[in-house]
């Protein structure tokens, strides 16, 4: 078994009923969601003229591979009507992989850690809610020290957990 942390993004349509669906799609016999954080509404990031984004993170253990729990993602992914579209633009939802135990994953299809994460607020806020002294398995600095440092970024809790 292994513990994992989801990211959840969605910013098209009823943001807060497709986390809240994609959140009990997730849920199997193999991949068994612990926690989930506060719903955040957080200014976009990278692509800026879109729509803000309800976010939020998930912990799980799960008996899955990585290669199967992306599969599993994309599979709940799809069931929500995810298209794609616009790399980083609008989107019904998004199921990223953060972590995968201390694990480091680097393929075509799938890197873990995800390379963005450390930069990104709508990750590490909710994050830190779960987990603030958890490390990046490769910078090793907690996710309470990575914090600061993304400031700038407009993020603010939209429902309380
Ligand atoms: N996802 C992106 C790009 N930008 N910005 C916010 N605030 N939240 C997201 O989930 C997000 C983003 C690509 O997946
Ligand atoms: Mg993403
Ligand atoms: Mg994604």
């Amino acid at each position: 078994m292994k513990r994992v942390y989801l990211s959840l993004g969605s910013n098209l349509g009823d943001r807060e009923q497709m986390l809240r669906q994609a959140v009990a799609l997730l849920e199997a016999p193999d991949f068994h969601v612990l926690r989930v954080t506060s719903v955040y509404e957080t200014e976009p990031v990278d692509r800026l003229a879109q729509p803000w984004f309800l976010n939020l993170v998930l912990e799980a253990e799960t008996s899955l591979l990585p290669k199967l729990l992306l599969a599993r993602v994309q599979k709940v992914e799809r069931r929500l009507g995810r298209r794609r579209g616009v790399s980083k633009g609008p989107r019904t939802i998004d199921i990223d992989i953060l972590l995968y135990g201390q694990s480091v994953v680097g393929t075509t299809e799938l890197t873990i850690p995800h390379p963005r994460m450390s930069e990104r607020r709508f990750v590490l806020e909710p994050l830190a809610e779960l987990a603030p002294e958890l490390r990046h398995p490769l910078s090793r600095r907690s996710v309470g020290e990575l914090l600061p440092a993304t400031a700038g970024q407009a993020v603010r809790k939209a429902r309380e957990r």
